[in-house]
């Protein structure tokens, strides 16, 4: 399948805050990740390299030694093992859209659906 409406891509919820959506290639993955107000991200690292695009809402997010506020229009960049997180801050939801290569296999081990 080469084209994807967004719409029609099932939604996972994750958390009581976080919900997302996945689309996956063959050596990349792309995820939309929609994260409730105050909602911490908590500080990981793995061994794909991340590239991620904030759509909409605030978050405080630390990037190995780097710290920022990232909002729309933020791009970050994380390489392979380096340590990052944050915290979702503002009123409204964080829209996020993350990039990984290799993909994200840990993502598709389904949890049980509610
Ligand atoms: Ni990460």
């Amino acid at each position: 399948l080469h084209f994807h409406n967004l719409e029609e891509v099932e939604e996972e919820r994750i958390s009581p805050g976080v919900k997302r959506k996945i689309i996956t290639g063959k050596d990349l993955m792309f995820v939309l990740y929609e994260i409730a107000p105050n909602q911490g991200l908590a500080m990981h690292k793995h061994p794909h390299e991340q590239l991620g695009y904030i759509l909409e809402g605030e978050a405080e997010f630390i990037i190995g030694e780097e710290k920022t506020v990232m909002k729309a229009g933020t791009v970050f960049h994380v390489p392979p093992n380096v340590i990052h997180g944050g915290k979702v801050i503002g009123e409204q939801p964080l829209i996020e859209l993350d990039v990984f290569h290799p993909i994200r296999e840990d993502f598709l081990k389904k949890p049980e659906k509610k």
